[in-house]
């Protein structure tokens, strides 16, 4: 069974692409990119825009953030419109490219999708057991490339599991894991402006490392209720800030560093 993205709309001036029906409350996840520009005394209010687009903090480290870069003028964040989408892929279109048995006898499952320099949407759906094992773990390298793209992330539970690693590569790209137990991300890549939705339980965002090689800083969210983590991989010189959307689902921004 492939279920596609079934409705893509325009919410304010942001950007809205969920499975759902917008109207309902099970978390659809609302989805903004930034451009990330410099601030003139011209410049909307960072607060008003997130505001308008029905994104709130919680998170005091965030609120902080934001309110040193607003005093300060130091960027403005334009949301950006859907992009020019021109293709779709699923899971069906991921290329077979091994699989091992692991020690504990779940199966591990490799494959890949490529994207093209075009502006492009991946979603990974619902899995089911591969080749009648149900218990296997579908690793799915996504090579977005160009453009500005969309990846989303819909499968949900532990038999089977997905792991999602996902480069985004040029452009301004958009992350979602919707489900509260399911694609678990990993984004090699994130550069400022580009977000990253999870599910309102995954709300606890930690700075694990800086790499020495090349600065780039790996942050985890985690959440109480599960044992897997999703993982970011951030440019040197940014940060992450915290913000919820009106379905009280995580929307971790990245941005330059204060
Ligand atoms: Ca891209």
């Amino acid at each position: 069974m492939t279920q596609v993205i079934n409705w893509i709309g325009d919410y304010g001036d942001g950007v809205c692409i969920g499975g759902g029906d917008p109207k309902d409350t099970n978390h659809t996840p609302l989805r903004t990119m930034f451009k990330i520009t410099k601030a003139t005394n011209k410049s909307p209010n960072i607060f008003e825009t997130l505001k308008d687009l029905g994104l709130t903090f919680q998170d005091k480290n965030s609120l902080d953030y934001l309110n040193q870069v607003s005093q300060q003028g130091l960027f403005d964040l334009e949301p950006l419109q859907a992009p020019k989408i021109q293709r779709f892929y699923t899971e069906a279109d991921a290329k077979f490219e091994g699989c091992e048995v692991a020690w504990d006898g779940e199966i591990d499952v490799r494959e890949s999708i490529e994207g093209t320099g075009l502006s492009e949407t991946f979603v990974i759906n619902q899995r089911r057991g591969f080749r009648g094992h149900v218990r296997a773990n579908y690793i799915t390298r996504i090579d977005a490339a160009g453009g500005n793209d969309v990846i989303i992330g819909n499968h949900s539970g532990l038999t089977p599991r997905n792991a999602v690693i996902v480069h985004g590569g040029e452009g301004i790209d958009q992350f979602a894991s919707t489900q509260r137990t399911g694609s678990m991300f990993q984004i090699m890549d994130m550069e400022a402006g580009e977000t990253f939705t999870t599910h309102a339980d995954y709300d606890e965002l930690e700075l694990f490392r800086e790499l020495p090689h090349n600065g780039q800083r790996l942050y985890h969210i985690s959440s109480s209720e599960s044992p897997y983590r999703h993982v970011m991989y951030i440019d040197a010189d940014s940060t992450i800030f915290q913000a919820l959307d009106s379905d009280g689902n995580n929307v971790y921004i990245c941005v330059p560093e204060a």
